[in-house]
């Protein structure tokens, strides 16, 4: 299969994926959306002998900074959560995917970013990796399930605080609140992501899978919130305040929410 924007490259069975868009800070467009789809519906499942899959982004400077800002410009309230819906779609074939897959946070990962390295099994943190949801600086709320799934990883007291006041998490921050699984120089992130890989693939196939189906059972009293997410990020895509706040962030300046 062809990919535009992603990068793929197979190494002793593990499965790298780079979101290969540095120059937006691999930020997430509709065609990485499709594609990440692809990869993980049609594509990655077919590939039986694979031992897991590494996610990171292309350079130095950032995992994902989120949703691609450029193109939900124009969405009204209906096209915003029927993108959201489709974008959570997409992550939950990431989070049920029966074999590991692992972020490798190599920079910045916010919104969209962060929550596709929330959908992932495991992160592992570059030294240099932040991460947060601020989606509120633009007057939308996350859509790709970050209010559900901070909340599971860190807890109601500092998702609150992180998804309210739209602040940055410090990787060894993320490592203490329990978000990240390790914390590594930035040389040392892959490596590490292929050496987590390679350990589960010493232990029983059948057993991860099972593994990864019960972990996110837990989990699933939580779907209503999920699709509870989506309808309010259909609702805040349709403001003014997501227009001002669109525009303040693509002319580099603060924005002037009016509460509409
Ligand atoms: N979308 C589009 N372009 C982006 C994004 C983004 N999310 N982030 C960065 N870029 C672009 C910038 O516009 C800039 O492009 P250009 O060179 O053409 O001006 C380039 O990447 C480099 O960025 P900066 O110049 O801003 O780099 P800085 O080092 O000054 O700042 C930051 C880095 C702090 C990461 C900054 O770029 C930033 O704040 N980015 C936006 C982060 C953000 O708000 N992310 C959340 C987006 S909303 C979201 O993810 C919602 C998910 C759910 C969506 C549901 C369906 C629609």
């Amino acid at each position: 299969m062809q990919y535009e924007n992603l990068l793929l490259e197979e190494e002793n069975d593990i499965l790298i994926v780079t979101i290969n868009r540095e120059k937006a800070l691999n930020a997430l467009n509709t065609q990485t959306m499709l594609e990440l789809q692809r990869l993980f519906a049609d594509d990655a499942p077919h590939r039986t002998y694979l031992k897991g899959v590494i996610i990171t982004g292309a350079g130095d400077r950032a995992f994902v900074a989120g949703a691609d800002i450029k193109e939900f410009l124009a969405l009204d309230a209906e096209q915003g959560a029927a993108m959201a819906q489709r974008g959570q779609d997409i992550f939950f074939l990431i989070e049920r995917f029966s074999k590991p897959v692992v972020a490798a946070v190599n920079g910045f990962a916010l919104g969209g970013g962060c929550e596709l390295a929330m959908a992932c099994h495991l992160r592992i943190a570059s030294e240099t990796a932040r991460f947060g949801q601020p989606e509120v600086n633009l007057g939308i709320i996350p859509g790709y399930g970050g209010t559900q799934r901070l909340i599971q990883y860190i807890g109601k007291t500092k998702a609150m605080e992180l998804l309210l006041t739209a602040d940055m998490l410090h990787a060894q921050d993320a490592l203490r609140l329990g978000l990240v699984n390790d914390v590594v120089p930035p040389a040392e992130v892959l490596p590490k992501a292929k050496a987590l890989i390679e350990k589960i693939a010493a232990k029983g196939p059948v057993a991860v899978a099972k593994v990864i189906e019960a972990v996110n059972a837990f989990f699933q009293y939580n779907e209503d919130g999920f699709a509870r997410e989506v309808s309010e990020f259909g609702a805040t895509t349709g403001t003014d305040d997501f227009k001002e706040g669109a525009a303040a962030f693509m002319e580099k300046r603060a924005p002037q929410f009016s509460g509409k």
